[in-house]
């Protein structure tokens, strides 16, 4: 058998030669944790590499994404489906093995990291997730939810702001399971971090109310392994453990200096960390004994079947519990009663015709969704009475009783944002989380990553414009929307009233490759009448709210509060004698991918007199209006007055939008 070090040196040198062979990546950080991976991959994680998807699997997060090349290394030599060849084609095109950890793309890596911070975040979303599930479904005698989250991270994660807001939360909330590794080596990119990071990062986390462990010697075996078990021994808090390591461990040149951190070895470096680790195989060589070494495939599928036999006791004894954890967790599925519920409630909302702000629809929407959905897990960003969050069912998570479905994140909407996807990425739950419009951009690159990664996540954003009101240009967003709808696979959806209120939320909640961003007004709207093909049609983005008498010479197009005045702007325009149509378009992306026809049949192509209309950037809408439309919308920041004071200074009346279209018609 292989000592330890010799297991862990497979991992220096599959890092260092799949980087030497892309000629680009991070040597550093995998050569430094190799022992503590080693110890805690092989004596601890309970895994099955033929099973990746295992509802009760720990679950390992390498916040210090850069160091891709331990997960990768780690996922080869325990048998997931990573193959030599798959690590000889590190950072290449379609492989398995892209330059960070990306969700989808290995089977194994459960996040997506790499954004320095957010990895750690995600963990005490994953952590989090596995208490809330615990407490949800867990029966005295029959723990079916009982796992480890365990994550990396680096002197990076420590210093981004991220790592406290969601370390904070962790420790009010409790989160005994989960258990982080800091790789304390004292370098960063630009060298010793003496300069720029002094922290006494052990207080700063007693603080918060972790355990700490202090300077365990990453590099021994021993050591390491007392820490783990004292860890896991702590049931009430989060664990820290610091580890002091030498980055690049074992590259007699390079080891201790920033200059492993990103750049490869060089053939003769690597050479001599050959001979220093009395490693005699060729690159991409590692020998049967160490394989068998690192082999976790009996053990896991051991376990998992143990697991298994631990479930179906479970559902012996309670069956409608086991049903639902199925159908939750393992498949991810909704309720099969779902989409007939939601659609009954859009009818009924289209019937009553309540003038609410959006925010309010929203709430309603919420209150019987969290009826039907057990699986939603609410939350704010300390906003719960502003954003509308709260509902009578709701329930406050803490930590001595985490049954609820109500997380109060508190003034933290990035951290919010990134815990959400580790939740969502956990399985078995649809999060949603809430703040300011305006405050989308604290949490923007969080909210990035669950577009990435194909989360399903329901981003709340109320207070959608200068229709705010008197908080100001502070709290009014003008570029936010556009930067939402320019976010890849995120679902953006500004709704008109409360009908377009209850769809968006319908859609972003049977939405199963993606998130989505609901913009709600603080402001009461108007309420539109629809036939049902109309109602129907607000699912598709984009549809006509008030026709023309055939084809018409004008097109005005507007979203969410400014519905309202357009139809009225339109009825101004009807009454001079104009043909116009108002187009309703709560969603551009959804509308974005409709058939040809359809979108035809909305705007018509040949139409080329349009008037865009909305409260935000005004550069967004020449897709829709093309260069000889107009828009009316904001390029400047607000100011602070009654909402509809701004409304009308900016220009949102009947009277100037009448004028826009005149105007345009004139031409
Ligand atoms: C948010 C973010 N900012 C910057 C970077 C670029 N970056 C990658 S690694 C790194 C330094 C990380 O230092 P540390 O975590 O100590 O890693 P080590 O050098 O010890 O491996 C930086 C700045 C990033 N990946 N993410
Ligand atoms: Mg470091």
């Amino acid at each position: 058998m292989p000592t330890r070090q010799h297991l862990a040196n497979a991992i220096r040198v599959l890092s260092m030669d799949a980087v030497q062979k892309a000629n680009s990546g991070h040597p550093g950080a995998p050569m430094g944790m190799a022992d503590i991976a080693e110890v805690l991959w092989n004596d601890f994680l309970k895994h099955n590499p033929q099973n990746p998807e295992w509802a009760d699997r720990d679950r390992f997060i390498l916040s210090n994404g850069h160091g891709s090349m331990l997960i990768y290394s780690l996922l080869h030599l325990t048998g997931y489906a990573v193959s030599i060849e798959d690590l000889q084609q590190f950072r290449q095109l379609h492989s398995n093995t892209p330059g960070h950890p990306e969700r989808g793309y290995t089977p194994g890596v459960e996040t997506t990291t790499g954004p320095l911070g957010q990895g750690i975040a995600n963990a005490v979303g994953f952590a989090l997730a596995e208490k809330v599930l615990a407490a949800q479904f867990n029966r005295e005698d029959h723990d079916v939810v009982d796992h480890f989250t365990y994550c990396f991270l680096g002197d990076g994660c420590m210093m981004e702001g991220v790592s406290h807001e969601a370390c904070s939360l962790a420790g009010t909330l409790g989160l005994g399971k989960l258990i982080a590794f800091y790789d304390d080596n004292g370098i960063s990119i630009d060298g010793h971090v003496e300069g720029w990071f002094t922290d006494d990062t052990a207080k700063r986390f007693e603080a918060y109310g972790w355990q700490v462990i202090r300077a365990v010697d990453g590099h021994d075996a021993v050591e390491i392994k007392t820490a783990i078990e004292t860890a896991r021994a702590e049931k009430q808090k989060p664990t820290l453990i610091i580890t002091k390591t030498v980055i690049g461990f074992g590259s007699p040149n390079k080891q201790g200096s920033h200059d492993c951190h990103g750049s490869p070895l060089g053939l003769e470096e690597v050479a001599l960390v050959r001979k220093t680790l009395n490693w005699e195989y060729e690159p991409f060589v590692v020998p049967t004994d160490v394989y068998e070494g690192w082999d976790a495939k009996a053990k896991g599928a051991a376990a998992e079947k143990s697991w298994g036999e631990k479930f179906a006791a479970y559902k012996a004894a309670h069956p409608e519990l086991a049903a639902e954890f199925d159908r939750r967790v393992i498949k991810g599925e909704l309720p099969a009663e779902f989409a007939a519920k939601a659609q009954a409630l859009i009818a009924e909302t289209q019937a009553k015709g309540e003038k609410i702000a959006s925010r309010k629809a929203s709430q309603n929407t919420i209150a019987a969704f969290v009826e039907w959905l057990p699986e939603i897990l609410g939350g704010s960003a300390d906003l719960a009475g502003s954003n509308l969050t709260l509902v009578k069912k709701s329930k406050g998570v803490e930590a001595g009783d985490a049954s609820g479905n109500y997380v109060y994140y508190g003034v933290r909407e990035f951290g919010m944002s990134a815990i959400m996807n580790g939740v969502s990425a956990h399985g078995g739950f649809i999060p949603y989380g809430a703040t300011f419009l305006m405050f989308q951009q604290y949490a923007a690159n969080a909210v990035r990553m669950s577009a990435l990664m194909k989360l399903r996540n329901v981003f709340v954003y109320t207070h959608d414009s200068i229709g705010q009101g008197e908080d100001g240009p502070t709290h009014q967003p003008i570029e936010v929307l556009g930067t939402l709808r320019l976010t890849p696979n995120l679902e953006t959806w500004r709704p008109a009233d409360s009908t377009e209120s209850v769809v968006a939320w319908k859609s972003a909640v049977e939405r199963k490759d993606g998130p989505a961003a609901l913009v709600f007004s603080r402001q009461n709207l108007d309420f539109f009448a629809r036939s049902e093909a109309q109602v129907a049609d607000i699912a598709k983005g984009g549809y006509v709210l008030v026709d023309s008498v055939g084809e018409p010479e004008l097109i005005l197009i507007a979203t969410g509060s400014e519905v309202g005045v357009t139809v009225k702007a339109a009825e101004a325009l009807k009454a001079k004698g104009k043909n116009v149509r108002v187009v309703s378009m709560p969603s551009t992306s959804v509308y974005d991918q409709q058939d040809a026809a359809y979108k035809e049949s909305v705007l018509p192509s040949n139409v080329t007199a349009r008037v865009a209309v909305e409260t935000a950037h005004a550069d967004y809408w020449y897709k829709y209006v093309g260069f000889d439309g107009r828009i009316v919308g904001m390029t400047t920041f607000g100011e602070s007055a009654p909402g509809n004071k701004l409304l009308e200074h900016f220009g949102f009346t009947v009277d100037n939008i009448v004028a826009t279209a005149e105007e345009l018609l004139e031409d």
